[in-house]
């Protein structure tokens, strides 16, 4: 099915030490699938493990390690160009803590014939969440409606971060103009997507909740979550200061 297509799948790690080999594992099953780990310098030494994975699975796992400051935008735009450049059909972005099962790229690969981003989706039917507190539901669900409200992507799952693009949408997004470091990074690439016509479609997910490694979810990058969408719709293209992500 994927045969004679080139896929990458761009994971950015932050202390993904002990999920990184179960990911590479999962995502080298599938012929035709390379993995391109992106490590903001991970104190717990996630970069070797990714390193040694390199060196297991020759031109199937490439690294990237970063320097400066982090964030999840800034490794994606590093991951996405990269990925871009070596001439990837199809690239997806994938985050490393198993939340996002590799079981579903394939199905994800093939509905990239139909459409030029497709999302692992959470809301498509219902609300597809294992091993979620009560208030992770409300605070996601809640946060799915308001950027769907204010920016009016009309996707059932719009902060999703498990997509598949195929490279001509992904070359078209202005990678360099990105106003978000953090989450909202994920929120922007679609509405930049939707604005210029992409055909987006959904593919229903399970997500899982991290069993391992610890979440970055800080509130500064959930402030610029609430933030973002606005700048977005009002059209501001000025990058914040913020370092962080
Ligand atoms: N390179 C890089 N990766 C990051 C950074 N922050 C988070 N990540 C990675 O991005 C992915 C998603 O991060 P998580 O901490 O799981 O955030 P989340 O999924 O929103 O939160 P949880 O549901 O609590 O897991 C994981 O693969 C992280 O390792 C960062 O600053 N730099
Ligand atoms: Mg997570």
């Amino acid at each position: 099915m994927n045969k004679s297509r080139d896929i990458v799948v761009v994971t950015p790690t932050y202390n993904e030490k002990d999920n990184l080999p179960i990911l590479a594992a999962g995502v080298l099953a599938y012929p035709g699938f390379r993995l391109l780990v992106v490590d903001d310098g991970s104190p717990d030494g996630t970069g070797e493990v990714a390193e040694e994975l390199a060196r297991t699975h020759p031109g199937r796992v490439e690294v990237m390690h970063r320097t400066g400051p982090r964030g999840l935008g800034r490794s994606y735009i590093d991951g996405l160009r990269r990925a871009l450049e070596s001439g990837a059909d199809l690239i997806f972005q994938m985050d490393a803590d198993l939340s996002h099962g590799p079981e579903y790229l394939p199905r994800m690969a093939e509905a990239a014939s139909l459409h030029d981003v497709v999302i692992g989706s959470r809301y498509l039917t219902g609300v597809s969440v294992v091993n979620w507190p009560l208030h992770r539901i409300f605070l996601s669900a809640f946060a799915n409606r308001y950027v769907r409200a204010v920016t009016r992507i009309s996707v059932a799952d719009c902060t999703s971060g498990f997509r598949c693009w195929r490279r001509e949408a992904l070359a078209r997004l202005p990678l360099d103009r990105m106003v978000s470091n953090g989450y909202a990074f994920i929120v922007e690439m679609l509405f930049e997507a939707s604005r210029r016509g992409c055909r987006i479609g959904e593919v229903p997910i399970i997500f899982v909740e991290r069993r391992l490694g610890q979440s970055k979810v800080s509130g500064r990058v959930l402030i610029e979550s609430l933030i973002v969408p606005w700048r977005l719709v009002l059209g501001k293209r000025k990058r914040p200061s913020s370092n962080s992500g």
